[in-house]
């Protein structure tokens, strides 16, 4: 299996975030990514290749805005400029306050743009944030009609990052990144299946109102987690997409068979619209000993994903989301994917 990797992803190393009112460390480190890599170096199907060279990636501009994506280059370098010694984090949030407010200080643009208080910026966020990108378009460019799957180690995260918004630990969003590029290639209907613990909020925005994508997503309810104001079953999309966003909210505590049933309905309600390639937004925070989470799936769950999957009979993409549980996070992944490959044909 092709395993899509780049060392830039582990320069973003915030010092640490602000959680249930006191400060911990980051719980999204690059820890996570070393842990993965342990276990895939030792996993016979593991096939690494690096990504595409930097010339060929037209989705940026499709799925961010420009001055989003200037914003995220520049805002490390003019919070330091401003004589800030920290990581970047806002404390001012003027769009709620101040509707005529053009302040350009970074304090003020920080606010501007982030969604919570949780994704610090630092020096090596952008690089690492684009280099995160570029594995998941480089992924999706080596599906075709003899590359049915690929993994895309993302890191940082994507799914809670809109067109303009960042935040959840994310800037970019690759998995819609990654769908454009299938998008672009040809493939005329794409699915996304995020398995993350955390509604895909910035994913699901992102598709709103188009035709061209199903969005469907399993994940906390956010009646009581993250991000608490998107992710109910009522949001069904509008416009082109009304009918095309599906969301699954679970309780606390949700066991493996629940999780494997509405999966099963996720991908049964994607073929039902003629999807013609899956991307897996995959969080591996629904672990039972996950310390964000609260479901309680098994190590020896995450292998009952394979099988649906693949039955599918579609090219299928998985990219890395959320998962703090860096022990097992490799053991958890690799259970995935082992299982999708063994049942693909
Ligand atoms: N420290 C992903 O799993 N909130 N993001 C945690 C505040 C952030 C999780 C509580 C949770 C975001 C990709
Ligand atoms: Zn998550």
């Amino acid at each position: 299996m092709l395993i899509i990797h780049d060392d830039d992803v582990l320069g973003h190393a915030p010092r640490g975030e602000v959680h249930r009112g006191e400060w911990i460390d980051s719980m999204e480190s690059p820890a996570r990514v070393h842990g993965i890599l342990t276990e895939l170096r030792r996993w016979d199907h593991a096939d690494f290749q690096a990504p595409l060279a930097d010339a060929a990636y037209q989705e940026l501009g499709q799925i961010h805005c420009g001055q989003y994506l200037e914003f995220l280059r520049t805002a490390f370098e003019r919070w330091r400029e401003e004589r800030n010694d920290g990581d970047a984090i806002p404390y001012v949030w003027p769009t709620r306050n101040n509707l005529n407010d053009h302040s350009e200080t970074i304090q003020a643009v920080l606010g501007r743009y982030a969604s919570d208080t949780a994704t610090p910026i630092m020096e090596g966020t952008w690089r690492a944030a684009w280099a995160s990108a570029k594995v998941a378009i480089s992924a999706a460019e080596s599906l075709n009609d003899g590359t049915r799957t690929a993994f895309g180690l993302t890191r940082p995260p994507g799914h809670h990052a809109s067109r303009d918004v960042y935040g959840g630990y994310c800037f970019l969003n690759n998995a819609a990144l990654a769908t454009q590029r299938l998008l672009n290639k040809g493939f005329q209907r794409v699915g996304i299946l995020d398995l993350d613990y955390h509604h895909g909020n910035g994913t699901q925005q992102i598709f709103w109102e188009r035709g061209d994508v199903f969005f469907a997503s399993l994940h906390a309810d956010p009646d009581f987690e993250f991000p608490y104001y998107s992710g109910h079953s009522n949001e069904t999309g509008a416009n082109d997409g009304a009918g095309m966003n599906l969301n699954f909210p679970l309780p606390q505590g949700t066991p493996a068979d629940t999780f494997l049933d509405c999966l099963q309905r996720a991908i049964d309600a994607m073929m039902a619209v003629d999807v013609r390639a899956i991307v897996v937004s995959l969080g591996l925070d629904t672990f039972a000993g996950d310390p964000l989470g609260t479901f309680s799936l098994s190590t020896e769950d995450f292998a009952a994903f394979g099988k649906p999957l693949a039955t599918a009979g579609l090219p299928t993409l998985f990219l890395l989301e959320g998962g703090y549980a860096t022990e097992e996070l490799g053991r958890n992944l690799i259970n995935v994917l082992q299982s999708f490959v063994c049942q693909m044909k």
